[in-house]
């Protein structure tokens, strides 16, 4: 006879699919950077999410499971603000999310794209459920929530009017800050570029995969795309990568061999925390 442990215990409600425009949205946002905030008042004021910065609506079912991304290195300072404003408006957004802070390990020159690929690979093992992926600045924080942090059928560009722009796009081409892509859109691109060192660049490239494979960007409303960046000065190791310019010019050949099929890199430790799970990977240096 079957143990009972093996019988299915009450199931659990079905619950119905998430509305299309979520309820209980209030727009326009008031965002400010100075008043301190320490990570206990950021718990403490966010009981509903779980270990690991895991959430799901308790009363609909998302059509998406997002992942959200952000590249960091010594920005606890940053990451506080982000994780305070975030987790109310993703659980307002009515998503079910985990975030994902990938800390690059070391003092060798930063890779903002490919800390955004290791994200990729390392959320989906986490959870193989995820099928759309946010890339975030730490720095960056949306100032009205009807910017919904959802995937749809062309790669999302999210930050286009920020403050430090004038809120402005500031070209046509621009798909830095944060960017949001399903899993099928990620992978026909082969992901994003591993060798760009330093600062600069790998946005454009990014749009450039995105054009070469015959997608077109998508946008908000520029009155709801717009952002705050917590005002920083350049980072050290990040310098300006001095061969942005050509690089951004051999998209088309470098794409092929340079991605999501040959990112090399080692995890030193996955650590869930209250509000998002923490990733420390070695990813290298240039060459
Ligand atoms: C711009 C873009 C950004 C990226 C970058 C060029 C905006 C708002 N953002 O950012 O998306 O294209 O140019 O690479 O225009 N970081 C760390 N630690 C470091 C260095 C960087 O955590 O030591 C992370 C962090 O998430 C930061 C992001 O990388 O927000 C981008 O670096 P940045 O903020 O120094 O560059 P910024 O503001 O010019
Ligand atoms: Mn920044």
């Amino acid at each position: 006879p079957e143990a009972p442990s093996a019988r299915p215990g009450p199931t659990a409600p079905v619950l119905p699919p998430c509305p299309d425009l979520p309820p209980g949205l209030v727009g326009r946002l008031l965002i400010e950077f100075t008043t301190p905030m320490p990570l206990e008042r950021v718990q403490r004021e966010n009981p509903g999410v779980l270990l690991g910065g895991r959430y799901a609506p308790p009363d609909c079912t998302p059509a998406q499971t997002v992942a959200v991304i952000i590249p960091f290195r010594h920005r606890e300072h940053h990451l506080r603000y982000w994780l305070h404003y975030l987790h109310p408006i993703l659980r307002r957004q009515r998503l079910r999310y985990g975030v994902y802070v990938i800390n690059q390990h070391g003092e060798d020159t930063f890779n903002r794209a490919k800390l955004l690929n290791v994200g990729f690979l390392e959320a989906l093992k986490e959870d193989a459920t995820y099928d759309c992926f946010i890339f975030s600045d730490v720095d960056l924080v949306p100032m009205d929530d009807r910017n919904l942090y959802r995937c749809g059928d062309q790669p999302r560009h999210f930050a286009i009017a920020m403050d430090k722009f004038g809120f402005r796009l500031p070209y046509a081409g621009y798909f830095g800050g944060v960017s949001g892509l399903s899993k099928a859109q990620f992978l026909r691109i082969n992901g994003f570029p591993n060798e760009y060192w330093g600062w600069g660049g790998e946005d454009d490239d990014i749009f450039n995969r995105i054009s070469l494979t015959g997608m077109k960007i998508s946008r908000p409303d520029i009155r709801i795309g717009r952002y705050r960046m917590i005002k920083h000065d350049r980072d050290k190791h990040n310098e300006p990568n001095p061969q942005r310019f050509t690089k951004i010019q051999n998209t088309k050949l470098t794409m092929k061999r340079d991605g999501i099929g040959s990112v090399r890199y080692q995890v030193l430790e996955v650590s869930r925390q209250p509000l998002f799970t923490n990733i420390t990977v070695d990813i290298g240096r240039p060459p």
